[in-house]
């Protein structure tokens, strides 16, 4: 589907894509189901009302009334999917739970808007979605069948992985997603480094692993929302993205099943790593819906490194 040079010779879209790839009938088709939900949420985004919603979510975080409305768009469409037996959303206090016409289904933990903050300042969101085989949603990162994002930014694209490498697929102007590239690579060099976290909190490990960074050269690239930061490490093939154990906040800020699990697939499919900077994001047992976690992920080296020097840390 790709030439020398990785650029696609002629269209294929996702469908096609996931039954090329011989993806299970119901995965495919839970698949495209978010994406054709992605549709009506970049309406709702283009379009929508920017304001507060009146409401919190389990963080104590003011809902706005998008982050209420692409929820509620992707549990319907999940819902009436046929294939889902249980999702969890970080919009929602609980698991909720349907009956599935099939005994081939899936549970679907979501971020259904990611980057609320950036919002009313117009910069790139996303939908991040983590996928498991049953109706299993507190398991480990590990158990993930498929992982995906899309990226609601000057254009949107979707990257999603099923075990079997990492594709990047962009919407073009009927509103089909079409393959852009395949099995996108992480290799070992860094060059941009995306630091979450106020500085002056970071303790003295982090401290100096992004003072070392900074001293090899790297740019800092840090745009504030978590889709666009793990995009640019895919697509460029490089790079690290933090967001650590604060001092007085050791979980950090980014949370397991809803950003961290889903995003760490995607990068270690890509040949990438994803640490708390003592194990992998994706060993992590979840002890609550809410549980966070600080994250190192991106090129293992840089992964590898940031391990070493924060490992021991007390926190
Ligand atoms: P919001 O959804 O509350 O805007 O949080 C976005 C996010 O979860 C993630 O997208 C970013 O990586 C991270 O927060 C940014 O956090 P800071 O605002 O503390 O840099």
């Amino acid at each position: 589907m790709t030439d020398e040079r990785g650029t696609t010779k002629f269209q294929v879209d996702l469908r096609r894509h996931l039954r090329e790839c011989n993806v299970e009938r119901n995965l495919t088709r839970l698949i495209c189901e978010i994406a054709d939900a992605s549709k009506y949420i970049i309406n709702s985004i283009r379009t929508g009302d920017l304001g507060v919603a009146g409401t919190s979510n389990l963080y104590g975080e003011k809902q706005l009334a998008l982050d209420v409305l692409a929820d509620r768009i992707l549990e319907k469409r999940l819902k009436y999917s046929g294939v889902v037996a249980s999702v969890i959303s970080e919009e929602q206090d609980e698991i909720i739970s349907f009956e599935p016409e099939h005994s081939e289904c899936y549970s679907v933990a979501y971020d259904p808007l990611d980057g609320s903050s950036l919002v009313d300042v117009n910069l790139a969101i996303g939908t991040i979605i983590s996928i498991c085989k049953g109706d299993a949603l507190l398991g480990k990162g590990r158990d993930q069948v498929a992982a995906m994002y899309i990226l609601y930014g000057p254009r949107t694209t979707l990257m999603y992985s099923t075990g079997n490498g990492v594709h990047e697929f962009g919407m073009n102007q009927l509103m089909e997603y079409t393959l852009v590239k395949e099995n996108i690579t992480i290799d070992g060099d860094t060059g941009i480094y995306s630091p979450g976290g106020q500085r002056n909190l970071y303790t003295e490990g982090v401290e100096r692993y992004v003072r070392l960074l900074e001293e090899q050269g790297c740019k800092l690239r840090y745009s504030g929302g978590f889709v666009p930061d793990i995009n640019q490490i895919l697509v460029k093939g490089k790079g690290i993205f933090l967001y650590p154990h604060l001092k007085g906040k050791p979980e950090g800020k980014l949370r397991l099943l809803y950003e961290l699990n889903p995003m760490a697939f995607l990068v270690e499919q890509a040949g990438g790593a994803a640490s708390d900077g003592r194990m992998p994001i994706l060993d992590i047992e979840p002890e609550t819906i809410d549980a966070c976690a600080p994250v190192f992920m991106g090129s293992k080296k840089e992964v590898a490194l940031a391990q070493e020097l924060v490992a021991n840390e007390t926190r």
